[in-house]
């Protein structure tokens, strides 16, 4: 409860901030974009993680606005690492299932970018299997809207929840997001190795990309690049960065 109440302060009280991962272009070693991740400065406690409040947050509802302001806020960034010379860095953020049900995605989508002249491109989102098979129809119809305005959409967590293939066809998806429990064993474990190639082969028949999460080791990365992966992410290559930060990072990597 006193979480609850916190949290309920914390978008007034600008207690809310965006740290970057950095993903890599698995054919160039280039960062390809970054994924946004929410982080809460709770006074008196220190920097709080999203698995200890987006719960909260998912329950109450709250998620629904401070997720209007995450698209706000990532948007807000993307113009100003223009503004220093970063002009092609892709921000992904990630969406949740209730304010994918409940929040107007795209009008949220559209107000961001205008208010920050940003271009649609340069913004992906990452949704869950979850969140995009509940409603399919209402699905059908974001999607649409989104892809119209050319914004990139991923699906999260790939593998984990439960997709129909029926609609993973007829969704207008650019990526898929293998999720970290297939990579951690993908060496040693040829269950876990089977699903990333079936995840890969199947989102390169569909025209989709793909990037693998959770990447820790030099040995995870040569297998996923040697099986076509086309992106990865983890902190064999980076963990999240400050906006700070992550301009040093990008500009080492060039
Ligand atoms: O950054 P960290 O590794 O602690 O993130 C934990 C989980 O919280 C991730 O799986 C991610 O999907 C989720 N998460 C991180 N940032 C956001 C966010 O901005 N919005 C939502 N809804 N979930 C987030
Ligand atoms: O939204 P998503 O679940 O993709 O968020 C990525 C989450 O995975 C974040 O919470 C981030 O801190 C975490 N993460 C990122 N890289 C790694 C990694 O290499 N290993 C592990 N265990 N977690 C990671
Ligand atoms: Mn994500
Ligand atoms: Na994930």
């Amino acid at each position: 409860l006193d979480l609850e109440l916190a949290l309920r302060s914390a978008l007034d009280d600008d207690q809310f901030e965006l740290h970057y991962q950095p993903k890599m272009d698995l054919n160039t070693g280039r960062v390809s974009g970054v994924e946004a991740l929410l982080r809460w400065n709770r006074p008196g406690f220190g920097l709080v993680y999203p698995a200890e409040f987006v719960p909260v947050m998912e329950e109450t509802g709250l998620v629904v606005r401070v997720g209007e302001w995450i698209i706000g806020e990532a948007c807000r960034q993307i113009a100003a690492w223009q503004e220093q010379g970063l002009r092609d860095l892709r921000v992904a953020v990630n969406v949740s299932s209730r304010q994918f049900a409940e929040g107007d995605l795209g009008q949220t989508v559209h107000e961001a970018l205008e208010r920050h002249a940003v271009e649609p491109a340069l913004l992906e989102l990452e949704l869950t299997e979850s969140a995009l098979m509940r409603q399919a129809e209402h699905t059908i119809e974001v999607l649409a809207r989104l892809k119209q305005m050319g914004i990139k959409v991923a699906i999260d967590d790939f593998g984990t929840g439960y997709s129909s293939l029926a609609y993973l066809r007829r969704f207008p998806i650019d990526k898929l997001k293998i999720d970290i429990a297939f990579v951690r064993d993908i060496i040693t474990n040829p269950d876990d190795a089977a699903i990333a190639q079936a995840i890969i082969n199947m989102a390169h028949s569909l025209h989709m990309l793909v990037i693998a999460e959770g990447v820790e080791t030099r040995a995870q990365m040569a297998y996923l690049r040697r099986h076509r992966c086309d992106e990865i992410q983890g902190f064999h290559f980076s963990r999240a960065l400050t906006p700070d930060a992550l301009v040093a990072m990008v500009e080492e990597n060039r």
